[in-house]
């Protein structure tokens, strides 16, 4: 093939290509993208270095080898700056990474955020594992029940006012409504069983009660009942001056005050010293220096016949506590309405109880 190039065209193509490469600025290119223009540009397949040494075959034979390495040389000294820029470019990309996903091993760990029991559950646990030491077994019942088992069986007269409609939740179309206490579990278990008995029946009551700080439509109770022969109110005080002792410390102070109650005779209300005040007066106790902390009686002779238990050869105790009363005690919660709203600052309080 008849040579087409000269030297001096060759020589002045490859002047301008060097000039171009050194204007490039492959030492100063911002980023790897800019970078791979540049080598495009020279060194692709239509590049202007790739089309120098393609003209190469155009010159004669005798200034092709003298051109040669000329060329050559131009594309190895451009391939290494390639080389160098993009170490460094790569380089102050990891550095840049390094520093923004830096992970400090040094620090202490994150801890994982731990659920814990709900104080009311905590509370009613408490109380009653109490009884659980004191020989009471644990029973539950039905939440919807019928009049007679929350009401009639409990000596509560068809006309006593806890069974209207303003204090109790009926059902719309059935002769059913919330119990109002768990004393439907004991009428229960009487039912199923012979005595002697001792439970422990906790669990969630329902009253149309107008709500505050004090008062909830929903709330927790414990009740307790104990049948055997010869069981009286000496017992009952026993039995209670041993579980708030436990609950509240083995120097509380109890007093045992008359009642009345349809289910129990007689019935006692009992208080304990307030915690709160040396016995001075405070809000806690509404200045009395005692805080009333549950109810509880001799089981009514009716009780026991409602539930076919002959009332000659078998006595007993009933009483009653409210979960949330004795949670807003212990836990210093002024506003019972705090349980419910499950407001993580409120329940956060409260972790210190559980080790
Ligand atoms: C109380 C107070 C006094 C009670 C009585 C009975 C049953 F079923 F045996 F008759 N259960 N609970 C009772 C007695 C409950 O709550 C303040």
């Amino acid at each position: 093939m008849e040579p087409t190039k000269t030297l001096a065209a060759w020589q002045s193509e490859c002047a301008k290509v060097q000039s171009a490469l050194a204007e490039a600025g492959v030492e100063t290119a911002a980023d790897l993208p800019t970078l791979e223009e540049v080598r495009v540009r020279f060194l692709g397949r239509k590049g202007a270095l790739t089309e120098l040494l393609k003209s190469l075959k155009d010159l004669p034979l005798e200034d092709r080898k003298a051109c040669g390495p000329q060329g050559n040389a131009l594309r190895g000294s451009f391939e290494a700056a390639l080389a160098a820029a993009r170490a460094r470019l790569e380089d102050a990309a990891d550095a840049a990474s390094l520093k923004k996903d830096a992970v400090d091993l040094t620090l202490p760990a994150l801890r994982p955020p731990r659920g814990r029991l709900h104080p009311l559950t905590t509370t009613l646990d408490a109380i009653a594992g109490i009884f659980r030491r004191l020989g009471y077994s644990w029973a539950e019942g039905p939440q919807i029940e019928d009049e007679f088992h929350n009401f009639s069986a409990l000596n509560i007269p068809d006309d006593h006012p806890a069974r209207d409609t303003q204090d109790t939740f009926y059902l719309q179309d059935l002769p059913r409504l919330l119990r109002t206490h768990t004393s439907n579990v004991q009428i229960r278990a009487m039912e199923k069983s012979k005595p002697p008995i001792r439970i422990v029946c906790p669990g969630r009551v329902f009253r149309h009660e107008q709500i505050d700080a004090t008062h909830s439509a929903v709330f927790h109770q414990v009740e307790g009942l104990v049948i055997d022969e010869g069981v009286g109110f000496a017992d009952l005080k026993g039995h209670l001056q041993a579980f708030l002792e436990s609950l509240l410390g083995s120097s509380t102070k109890t007093r045992f005050r008359p009642s009345y109650f349809p289910f129990t005779e007689p019935s006692t209300e009992v208080d304990v010293k307030c915690f709160f005040c040396p016995g001075s007066g405070c809000p806690a106790c509404k200045h009395t220096g005692w805080i009333e902390i549950l109810g509880a009686g001799v089981v009514n002779p009716a009780v026991l016949r409602a539930v076919g238990w002959d009332p000659e050869a078998w006595s007993g105790f009933a009483f009653g506590i409210g979960v949330e009363r004795v949670a807003m005690l212990t836990h210093g919660v002024r506003d019972l309405r705090d349980f419910y709203a499950n407001d993580l600052r409120f329940l956060r309080q409260f972790d210190e109880d559980l080790v």
